[in-house]
């Protein structure tokens, strides 16, 4: 039984090896992204039982892709290589202040040909939670129909659905964004959703005026991440407040909302408080921006715990 399954399209993400436009970068890292993606390896890495439902090229691309989540310990069961669809690229820059842009070639993903009709209801009935992201969505059309099959299935055999808006405008507009994901709120049950993304799609950034607005729907948690000025939690009629973790040395911060959200997750699904909860996300969130790659900081159960407790760790 898995204790998280999500539906994404992994890329491989090129990392460039110096700062500003990159029509002057002239080397790049080889790694791999995508949001969901990036939450499974989190989940798996803490060691929940994760699934991941996708389709990859079945090109050299694709292969390591498919190697690097199994190598992670993801069921890779519903993922599949396909013919003549390249697995999906994007290129990072990373800017003199430390931000970063994306550029994507992805119009033409595997994941075209994994629809509705092809998700696999015995993967659903053997799981717990469903992780869902509005960067899949965003990719093509026929994305937001599988997802919408996918939130059927979950509620059919009772799994919890949780959301983080992950709105990519580079993919879609903001109009088709807010519809789509409104329309799925109703089915949300932890709502994990970044300050500008809950603006976006509820119209304010105050954090009483936004809860008040998402608790008209059935969402037991609400997650608000705000950078540098740390996250909210609201559970129960009760909002707890957890500032951003001090002393970071952040290096890349792209993938730091998709570790929060791992670490969010673990923490419900081990039924901790509200604030370990909060606390552990923002810690997996900051350990994933003090490494190079939108994935390769999220640590292990044993090392989270370590830093959460402060431990010091014999280093030679
Ligand atoms: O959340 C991190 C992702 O942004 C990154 O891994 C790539 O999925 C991606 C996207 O579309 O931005």
């Amino acid at each position: 039984m898995n204790d998280v399954i999500t539906i994404g399209d992994a890329m491989i993400t090129f990392d460039p090896d110096t700062n500003g436009p990159l029509r002057f970068v002239n080397s790049f890292r080889r790694k791999v992204g995508g949001a969901e993606f990036n939450v499974a390896i989190g989940c798996a890495r803490l060691g929940l039982k994760t699934g991941w439902i996708s389709r990859l090229g079945d090109d050299e691309f694709g292969r390591y892709i498919y190697n690097f989540a199994r190598g992670e310990g993801i069921d890779v069961s519903e993922v599949k290589l396909m013919q003549g669809y390249p697995t999906s690229i994007n290129f990072k820059q990373i800017n003199g202040d430390g931000s970063s842009n994306t550029f994507y070639y992805r119009h033409q993903s595997p994941t075209l040909t994994l629809n509705a009709d092809t998700l696999n209801e015995a993967f659903f009935e053997q799981a717990k939670l469903l992780h869902i992201t509005g960067v899949y969505p965003a990719v093509n059309n026929q994305n937001i129909e599988t997802i919408e099959r996918a939130i059927q299935l979950a509620k059919k055999n009772n799994l919890k659905i949780a959301m983080d808006p992950n709105i990519r405008l580079k993919l879609w507009n903001e109009d088709k964004a807010r519809a789509t994901l409104l329309r799925w709120m109703e089915d949300v049950d932890y709502l994990l959703a970044g300050i500008e993304e809950a603006k976006l799609l509820f119209g304010t950034n105050d954090i009483n005026k936004l809860i008040e607005k998402i608790k008209e729907y059935s969402v037991s948690h609400i997650f608000i991440k705000q950078g540098e000025n740390g996250a909210i939690l609201w559970k129960d009629g009760n909002l707890f407040q957890q500032p951003a973790e001090k002393n970071i040395n952040a290096v890349d911060t792209v993938g730091a909302g998709d570790g929060f959200d791992a670490g969010a997750l673990y923490g419900i699904l081990n039924n901790w408080d509200p604030e370990s909860i909060l606390k552990f996300a923002n810690i997996i969130g900051s350990m994933v921006v003090e490494v190079f790659g939108d994935n390769e900081g999220l640590p292990y159960l044993k090392d989270a715990i370590n830093r959460l407790e402060d431990k010091k760790v014999v280093e030679r």
